[in-house]
């Protein structure tokens, strides 16, 4: 194994790689990392070498699917540089990195510009404040466009300002302008590790480079007042006295500079990195992280408390925790508390993670982040402390996965493993979830989109052997009663050896709804005796598992027993049960049954425009709009909508707002069902039945 370096709380920069699916963020933290020196090749990701995306299902994909940290070093100070995936089903590993960075990066494709998922890491990084760098990539391709791009930046947000410029575009791009330095910077061809011939300024773009300079000082001289008088005495803010206060705005969320490169020519790297260092906060300058009582800041005095912000299990490695220590420090071999749970758990082989890769280090200071192999009882979001003492730092918030899908192991092997393996999905990606449900008979698994859980599955495969195949998820109807009505239950079986007798009077009637079953025994001068009416109650509650309408579950009723009759020698508890159920089966009929269907209440926040749509499409799901709420451009649309209706919901919403439009669903309760609904659903039962 490797060995890495130690680095104390100034040396370290936590920086999280956020942007769109497919903007870049790989190929930047491969050429950071290289150019660098802290790995020694410049991988590609599209013949699966990038050392943050390595595993086979990122292969098959061609896409990120984990968040993979990595660093790169500059002057001495290590930026953890954490890799996440643009495509939006695996949002939770974005949100994820921004927990635990001090800062971002904004990957934007000078193709692509601004896309839904640059927008939402964006309100993931608002949300917690947290400076950002803007890194126009993909500077080389064909109609890159730099300033388009920057117009769509500014939309985002107004207090973007660019610190460099390019000079040519897509294949003419050569070169970048410093503005803090005023320098051009001609890159060399065939550079490997960015290296460049300092120039002047190329005379097309002096204009260009003025008026932005001009932006930059004066936007730096309105951060603090000694600039704004050495700006308004027509003196120039200096190199140094600019990074400064650039710093000290980004903290603030005043600005945020945008760069611009080419990741797999190198171009732009060395800028970048040294901005890195310069402009972002190390983890004892990035503010307290707030724990009950406790005001955490980075220093290697304080007790510990790092957050575990990611698992992920390897076959042949076991499972490896990823934590960020917000205060303390720890040593490898330290037995910790896991607050959570109160285990202790042992730091052994104590490493920093560099892709698939981990370096062994003996110490690790506050604000770092680390990885440890083999820990028994620790899971995502538990913090772990020095023993004794404990502190909780706040959970990540990960999003609730509302894609379900059916599934069943492929042989009777993977269905048995099904209960072991299920839960380690989770473990290693909480926005997976699965659990078996009893009413509709089925496993259902649960995601963030189709993709997601299709890669859960080849996971499965993958790591643990187990195969499932998928299917729509049953709906879990039930059925109730409208009105009172009452019958007999008579159970007589009297030919020959020893007979059977029960027979009971019972009265059914409606209860609110969720109310659930009550049976009340009125049973007058022991005309059934005391010892059997319990057997009536377990034969109504059996039989009303199965409804009379379609075999769904009747609920929310009572049964009152008042009246029935015994045999001195033939009664028994089982004669009893079966007339209580034969009992229910005649009641029930008379009782207006009618079938409850789940109804779910779904929050739709779309893009303006697209209201108009969704509504529509909602109506046609027999959804009922309850509310609207607009707010900066985007609208929440409120609907109560039948389960039924909502299979592949979000690809018909994806689709509908362009991937703008995301939706949150919660179980709102059961309402009935119409005539139509009750006449299919009976149909589907007779044909589950025959079939
Ligand atoms: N021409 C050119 N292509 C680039 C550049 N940067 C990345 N690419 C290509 O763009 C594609 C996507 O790059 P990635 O680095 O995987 O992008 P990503 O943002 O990590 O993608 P996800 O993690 O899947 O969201 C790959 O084919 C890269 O080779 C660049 O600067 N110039
Ligand atoms: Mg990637």
């Amino acid at each position: 194994m490797v060995s890495g370096k130690e680095y104390t709380t100034d040396r370290i920069r936590n920086i999280a790689v956020l942007g769109h699916g497919g903007s870049g963020k790989t190929s930047l933290i491969e050429a950071l990392c290289f150019v660098s020196g802290t790995s020694n090749r410049h991988g590609n990701v599209n013949n699966g070498t990038a050392l943050t995306m390595h595993t086979p299902e990122e292969h098959a994909h061609e896409i990120s699917i984990q968040m993979t940290p990595a660093y790169a070093e500059h002057t001495g100070v290590k930026v953890n540089l954490l890799d996440t995936p643009g495509y939006l089903d695996f949002t939770g590993e974005a949100l994820s990195a921004v927990r635990v960075a001090d800062a971002a990066i904004i990957v934007v494709s000078a193709t692509s510009g601004i896309e839904v998922g640059t927008e939402r890491v964006w309100e993931y990084c608002e949300a917690r404040g947290i400076p950002r760098i803007f890194f126009v990539s993909m500077m080389n391709k064909e109609h890159a466009d730099f300033d388009g791009v920057f117009q769509q930046i500014k939309k985002l947000s107004e207090s973007a300002l660019p610190v460099e410029i390019p000079i040519g575009e897509g294949p003419a791009f050569e070169g970048i302008i410093n503005l803090f330095s005023e320098k051009a910077h001609i890159y060399r061809q065939g550079a490997v590790k960015g290296e460049y011939d300092e120039a002047d300024i190329p005379a097309e773009l002096k204009d260009k480079e003025a008026q932005w300079e001009t932006e930059l000082q004066e936007t730096l001289a309105t951060t603090d007042e000694d600039l704004l008088e050495t700006y308004l005495e027509g003196g120039k803010i200096s190199r140094e006295e600019a990074i400064d206060a650039m710093a000290r705005g980004m903290a603030r969320n005043d600005v945020f500079p945008v760069f611009c490169g080419a990741a797999p020519l190198t171009y732009g790297m060395k800028a970048l990195l040294s901005k890195l260092v310069e402009l972002c906060p190390n983890p004892a300058e990035a503010g307290a992280e707030v724990a009950g009582d406790h005001d955490l800041i980075a220093d290697d005095n304080g007790p510990l408390a790092a957050l575990v912000f990611k698992t992920a299990a390897e076959p042949h490695i076991g499972e490896l925790s990823y934590f960020r220590i917000f205060s303390g420090k720890v040593a490898n071999g330290a037995e910790v508390l896991n607050s959570s749970n109160g285990r202790v758990e042992k730091l052994n082989h104590l490493s920093i993670p560099m892709g698939k890769e981990r370096h062994e280090v003996s110490v690790l200071h506050a604000g770092d982040i680390g990885v440890v192999a083999k820990l028994k009882h620790t899971h995502t979001n538990d913090t772990l402390n020095n023993k004794g003492k404990k502190i909780a730092v706040e959970k990540i918030g990960f999003p609730s996965a509302d894609i379900a899908v059916a599934i069943k192991g492929v042989t009777q092997h993977d269905e048995d493993k099904l209960g072991e393996v299920l839960p380690k999905l989770h473990e290693e990606d909480p926005t997976f979830s699965a659990a078996f449900n009893g009413e509709i008979h089925q496993t259902i698994a649960r995601g963030m989109g189709e993709l997601h859980l299709d890669v859960q599955f080849e996971r499965m495969e993958r790591k643990y052997g187990v195969k499932v195949e998928t299917e729509q998820p049953k709906i879990a109807y039930r059925e109730t009663i409208t009105k009172q009505a009452e019958g007999q239950g008579r159970h007589r079986k009297q030919s020959g050896g020893r007979g059977q007798f029960g027979d009971c009077k019972i009265r059914m009637s409606p209860r609110p709804r969720g109310a659930g079953y009550e049976f009340v025994n009125s049973v007058k001068g022991g005309v059934i005796p005391t010892k059997y009416v319990p057997s009536v109650d377990r034969g109504i509650r059996e039989a009303s598992v199965n409804g009379v309408l379609a075999n769904y579950p009747l609920v929310d009723f009572t049964a009152e027993c008042y009246d029935g009759s015994y045999h001195s020698v033939d009664s028994s508890d089982i004669a009893f049960k079966l007339a209580g159920s034969l009992a229910f089966r005649n009641v029930a009929e008379k009782c207006g049954p009618v079938l409850l269907e789940p109804v779910i209440e779904v929050l739709v926040t779309t893009p303006d425009k697209y209201v108009g749509d969704i509504m529509g499409d909602l109506t046609s799901r027999r959804g009922k709009v309850q509310g609207m709420d607009p707010s900066s451009g985007r609208t929440t649309v409120r609907a109560m909508v039948p389960e039924a209706e909502l299979y592949k919901y979000a690809a018909t919403l994806r689709s509908i707002t362009q991937g703008r439009g995301h939706h949150i669903r919660n179980f709102a309760g059961y309402e009935p069902a119409p005539h139509e609904v009750i006449e299919k659903v009976r149909a589907e039962r007779a044909a589950e039945r025959s079939g």
